[in-house]
């Protein structure tokens, strides 16, 4: 008897922008993604305005699986996945945003993707918006301020959920929609919602824009769900969020509430998702600052009528936080203030590793929510080395994985949460979204590709390949 149920969903999770390229093939529009350059650890990307010479680019060509899609998914196969996560390039299927009419050839890319996955047995779990959309819609409308967006990306899922309804069961709505909490990170306003500011903009210009984009973007959302079931109701549609618990780093009630009102802030987005309304909490908060977005009776409504019918969730760290001094009432304004946790090892790039963490998170999300969840990012990004004789030994890859799928078995078996499946992050290697680099990787497929963007783009397994193809055939049993 495994711990987990029959058909469990083991694969591996990753998003067009990231390993696409092909970024003007197949009649593709240019899209957020395309115009962001390079960073790396201490450099965040730049959003340029078009695209610029001398600059690079890597989502241009990324790992080009545009190209080598039949390839990469019978190494998925051969690890023995079961279900494969990725993205729909918006610009594939509308290059402008705001057209009439479909692009049929980037139509035809997916059929052929999702056909091969089928060939193999692979579930495709399909995300619409993962961090990029077209940078015509940015440009003319400033992105998701706007409330005409609703109506463009509800054409986009609209033309998905038809074209693919016989194919795709599994699919979420936005990629990490709480990733703009953080509104202070002007990059994510502009991933997460096409929020472009002044060098100048102020922490409250920046947040109110904020709150009105997610309210489109729920509004988006909702009326998606409920779309998605009339043409196919066997179809499952979910929130997507980014979960970072928040510890508090004493006993101290300040700190506790702290941690309780740092994870607010980035709950309320699934929160509305889920249970259909605004929690009070984030009613009390709006009222209070006076940001007071446009939200009508007919967004009431929508809301009310599009419950997502499961949450997919990124792990990948947790976050320990103290009380403000000067604010132990803390309540969304500002960062709340984060601790180092001395219990904790940190990634190279500072990220905490907390397995035990993905426990507690397991459990918190399935006693508020009480739907089904799935794990759709989780890993260790990490530099790799290619010995002399072509292989690579990633038993930190390995050792994070295993970790985090022990506290997973656990919270299964032991604590009775229902989890559908477990996607870890870059099953292949890819183009960092926070960096841009290539050399942080995640896959259990090494890609010949170096941040300079000089490579074969040829791909190998590394160690943790034959791991993780053990792991998926005795379901969890052998870590
Ligand atoms: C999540 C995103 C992914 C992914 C991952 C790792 O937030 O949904 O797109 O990239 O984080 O982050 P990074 O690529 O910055 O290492």
């Amino acid at each position: 008897m495994t711990k987990l149920p029959d058909g469990f969903l083991w694969g591996g999770a990753v998003a067009a922008h990231q390993l696409e390229g092909g970024w003007q093939e197949g009649g593709k529009g240019v899209s957020l993604a395309d115009v962001m350059t390079a960073g790396d650890a201490n450099t965040p990307r730049e959003i340029t305005d078009g695209v610029l010479p001398g600059k690079n680019y890597p989502n241009h060509e990324a790992i080009d699986f545009y190209h080598h899609y039949k390839e990469d998914i019978k190494l998925f196969a051969e690890m023995g996945f079961k279900a494969f996560r990725t993205s729909i390039a918006w610009t594939r299927i509308f290059p402008n945003g705001d057209e009439a009419l479909p692009n049929e050839e980037g139509l035809k890319f997916y059929d052929d993707v999702f056909a091969e996955c089928k060939k193999y047995g692979i579930e495709p779990v399909i995300t619409l918006a993962h961090f990029e959309m077209p940078w015509h819609l940015i440009k003319e409308y400033g992105g998701w301020r706007d409330r005409r967006l609703i109506d463009f990306y509800l054409r986009f899922a609209e033309v998905c959920f038809n074209r693919y309804k016989d194919v795709v069961k599994y699919w979420m709505t936005f990629n990490e929609i709480d990733n703009q909490a953080d509104y202070n990170r002007k990059f994510s306003m502009a991933t997460n919602s096409g929020l472009l500011f002044a060098d100048d903009s102020t922490p409250a210009e920046r947040e109110a824009a904020m709150y009105q984009a997610s309210h489109y973007e729920l509004v988006a959302s909702a009326k998606a769900v409920r779309l998605g079931h009339a043409i196919n109701p066997d179809f499952k549609i979910g929130s997507m969020i980014n979960f970072t618990p928040q510890y508090p780093a004493s006993s101290k009630p300040e700190d506790i509430l702290m941690a309780d009102k740092a994870m607010q802030k980035r709950s309320w987005w699934s929160d509305v998702q889920v249970n259909g309304e605004y929690p009070g909490y984030m009613k009390a908060y709006l009222r209070k600052t006076g940001y007071a977005p446009d939200i009508t009776d007919a967004d009431r409504a929508a809301l009310a009528a599009g419950k997502v019918d499961y949450i997919g969730f990124s792990y990948y760290s947790s976050n320990t936080v103290t009380a403000k001094a000067d604010n132990p009432d803390y309540n969304f304004d500002g960062e709340s203030e984060q601790t180092a946790n001395p219990h904790l090892p940190k990634s190279d790039w500072g990220w905490t590793i907390d397995p035990v963490g993905l426990r507690s998170s397991l459990n918190w999300l399935y006693e508020r929510y009480r739907v089904p969840l799935m794990i759709v990012e989780n890993g260790l990004g990490a530099y790799d080395k290619v010995e002399a004789d072509g292989s690579i030994h990633d038993p930190y890859r390995i050792d994070y994985l295993r970790a985090h799928i022990e506290q997973m078995e656990k919270a299964v078996d032991e604590d009775g949460v229902d989890l559908v499946g477990y996607m870890p992050w870059g099953c292949i290697d890819l183009v960092s979204a926070g960096t841009g680099q290539m050399d942080k990787r995640y896959g259990f497929i090494y890609v010949d590709k170096n941040d300079a963007g000089e490579g074969t783009l040829a791909r190998s397994r590394k160690d943790s390949f034959a791991w993780y193809k053990k792991v998926i055939a005795t379901n969890g049993e052998d870590l």
